[in-house]
């Protein structure tokens, strides 16, 4: 049975974003349910309880089994399908992958609230409260030490593209559409994400949509 993915607006979705492009930059194959988010109507809401009493996206359904919540999708998908080598072979890389993702998951509040995915956004800059640019400051630290510790295997954050990258993927996002200036390693890494196929298509996708959440669109 296919797997089936739950996820919100490509546009505004990020944390949908994160399993979506790790299943698809690996060709893990899934049917794809987009729920709108944010618009009101119950069934919406309620279309998104059926898949997973969490009532959020995104969310796995492989046969009886529902995961939810983005990391333990990864986590899951990495499981399951091992020759796609979702984390990195290497035991000392596989575990600065996991801390760098759940560094990812479980922080950076003040950068996600003041600047929400929105791909669409007109490029343009705003200003940041001193614990967003605190965060923007360590996720270039953090992308700069990957890419010098394993830039020679490759121009992902451990060479080739894994779960790691899926996670800071709509950050890429985030610092392009809040014009936000990095160093140039960092900015290499954004370009090379940017040209990712998979990354590309959720994109593209994005863009395409028409549906506007009204507080996401005043920022
Ligand atoms: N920690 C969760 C966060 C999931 C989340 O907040 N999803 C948002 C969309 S990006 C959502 O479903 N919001 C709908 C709602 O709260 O009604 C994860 O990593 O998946």
């Amino acid at each position: 049975m296919t797997l089936k993915l739950v996820i919100g607006n490509k546009n505004y979705s990020s944390w949908s974003m994160r399993p979506w492009l790790a299943m698809r930059a690996s060709n893990i194959a899934f049917d794809e349910v987009l729920i709108p988010l944010y618009t009101h109507d119950k069934a919406d809401k309620d279309r998104i309880l059926g898949f997973t009493r969490s009532g959020k996206v995104p969310a796995l359904i492989d046969g009886d089994v529902t995961v939810w919540d983005s990391l333990s999708i990864i986590e899951y998908v990495a499981e399951r399908f091992p020759q796609a080598r979702l984390w990195p072979e290497d035991g000392a890389l596989r575990a600065h992958a996991r801390s760098i993702s759940a560094e990812m998951h479980s922080g950076f509040l003040a950068l996600r609230n003041e600047c929400g995915m929105n791909l669409h956004r007109p490029i343009r800059a705003v200003a940041l409260s001193a614990d967003a640019r605190a965060n923007v400051a360590r996720i270039e630290q953090i992308w700069i030490e990957c890419r010098e510790r394993h830039g020679r295997l490759g121009p992902f954050l451990f060479g080739k593209f894994s779960a790691a990258d899926a996670m800071f993927a709509p950050v890429v996002h985030r610092f392009r559409t809040y014009a936000i200036e990095v160093a140039p390693q960092a900015q290499a890494y954004m370009d090379t994400m940017m040209a990712q196929p998979a990354f590309a298509e959720w994109t593209k996708a994005g863009l395409a949509e028409t549906l506007l959440i009204e507080r996401f669109e005043s920022v």
